[in-house]
């Protein structure tokens, strides 16, 4: 990729207090400074200095805009190259007349990615950072966001060195024995402990994957039940707000409703659903349809039963229906006439509020793959990380099998090289132009 000058906004269109158009490329710095009133400060002024600045039209003198120029000097930049961020005011229509400008001045729009591309050519990264800064950007709660700025401080990276020291190690000891089968170099011993310790530890990060998309993607949880069991109190409460109308009568909700929410840190997606029971009203029959289709393809179901009229054969069908992946719930726990909630059901109280914080803390343990983190241990969120991780593990899987049946060791230095290249791969140490496209296509304009 030849690095010429781009350009791109890195805050989102439509009106704000200000928008920041990034650029990036050798000249940067001289060719926005062309456009500045004070034209001469700019172009020599020192990195990592702000300066204020009329942006000025470069065909006629019209005013653009008024703006604070951030300059950064090669290598001191995100790029590593020269760099100009440039802080105006945001207004769609100004930032397209200083978006035009800067094309008619030699920028070219850039790539979505193109930025944090050009940080990993310059070496700025390895490919686990440059990806945690896309996983970053896409953050919905507090704890995917802390996941996300762990990977960005190298915590993959460094797991996958501490694996990769190990098998570097092995293979150069093997190498020399391979290149020079004449010396006397010994036997050389591949010690099973390491490879497998290894083994193990590229497969634990590799498990970290489904707990990495739980808190980044989230999961749909679908509350069902009967009518009048108390589906939508229940909703709004998660809510905190009265989203969802609750009434004495059956079927009051007759299409299902959803909401983003934070639970424990996992998005969740939830869903408040028509009341299931026989009907001949076909609005609500439709509704009843529909909730079931949610519920098939909910990652959770909360089922909720009314503690003050009990269970029927219905509610013992569905709940053996689902099997797990399902929370049973005894709701109206402050009723008068409510029962005391049979094995397997958590009691709670809609109204009072009484066993929520118990359901939250239920949800989060039923989504929450077995194979979990350790606090402070990274976890990942990339597939091609996954993949590549399995792989590696794979292939070392293959080096113990050759030691148990004691193959000659360069049959095994194979597999111990493909272990090796894999995870060389996920740092991005061995890259090709498809998997860089592959990898920054998916980012955002101006990251
Ligand atoms: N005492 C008591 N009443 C509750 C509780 N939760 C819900 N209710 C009442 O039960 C009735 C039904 O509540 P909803 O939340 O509308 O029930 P639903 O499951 O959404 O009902 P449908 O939409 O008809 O399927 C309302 O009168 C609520 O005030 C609770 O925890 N305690
Ligand atoms: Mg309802």
């Amino acid at each position: 990729m030849e690095h010429d000058l781009i350009a791109a906004l890195a805050t989102p269109w439509g009106v704000s207090a200000l928008a920041v158009i990034r650029t990036s490329g050798p000249g940067a710095v001289e060719a926005v400074a062309a456009l500045a009133d004070n034209a001469d400060r700019v172009r020599s002024a020192d990195g990592g200095r702000m300066l204020r600045t009329l942006l000025i039209h470069p065909e006629g003198d019209d005013i653009l805009d008024e703006v604070m120029l951030g300059i950064f000097r090669a290598p001191h930049s995100y790029t590593g190259e020269d760099a100009v961020e440039i802080f105006c005011h945001g207004s769609p229509a100004g930032i397209q007349r200083i978006l035009g400008a800067l094309y008619r001045s030699g920028f070219r729009a850039a790539e979505p990615g193109e930025f944090t591309q050009r940080a990993f050519l310059a070496g700025k990264m390895d490919l686990t950072r440059a990806e945690a800064v896309h996983e970053i950007v896409q953050a919905q709660t507090a704890t995917g966001h802390e996941m996300a700025l762990a990977r960005l401080g190298g915590s993959v990276e460094a797991a996958i060195d501490e694996a990769k020291r190990d098998l570097v190690q092995i293979m150069a000891a093997v190498a020399v024995q391979l290149d020079y089968p004449e010396e006397d170099t010994g036997e050389i011993v591949i010690p099973p402990e390491t490879v497998s310790a290894a083994r193990r530890r590229l497969e634990d990060l590799a498990a970290t994957y489904r707990t990495g998309r739980l808190y980044q993607e989230g999961a749909r949880v679908a509350l069902a039940g009967r009518t009048n069991a108390g589906k939508s109190s229940l909703f709004n409460a998660f809510l905190r707000e009265e989203r969802s109308i609750v009434s004495e009568t059956h079927g009051t909700t007759r299409d299902y409703i959803e909401s983003r929410i934070d639970l424990g840190g996992i998005p969740v997606q939830l869903y408040d659903t028509a009341g299931l029971r026989q009907t001949d009203e076909s609005i609500e029959g439709e509704g009843i349809r529909r909730t079931r289709t949610v519920v098939e393809s909910a990652d959770l179901v909360v089922y909720v039963v009314d503690g003050t009229t009990g269970l029927n054969d219905e509610d013992r069908d569905v709940l053996a229906a689902r099997g797990e992946r399902v929370v049973a719930v005894w709701n109206k726990a402050d009723a008068e006439g409510c029962a005391p909630a049979p094995e397997g059901f958590l009691s709670v109280s809609a109204r009072t509020l009484t066993g929520i914080h118990e359901l939250v803390a239920r949800i989060v343990a039923e989504l929450t793959p077995e194979r979990t983190f350790r606090q402070g241990s990274p976890v990942i969120d990339s597939l091609r990380q996954k993949n590549l991780l399995e792989r590696a593990a794979a292939a070392l899987g293959e080096v113990e099998s050759g030691l148990a049946a004691g193959y000659p060791v360069d049959a095994i230095s194979v597999d111990l090289q493909e272990a090796i290249a894999a995870l060389g791969e996920i740092t991005g140490e061995v890259t090709s132009e498809d998997i860089l496209d592959a990898v920054f296509g998916g980012f955002c304009l101006g990251k």
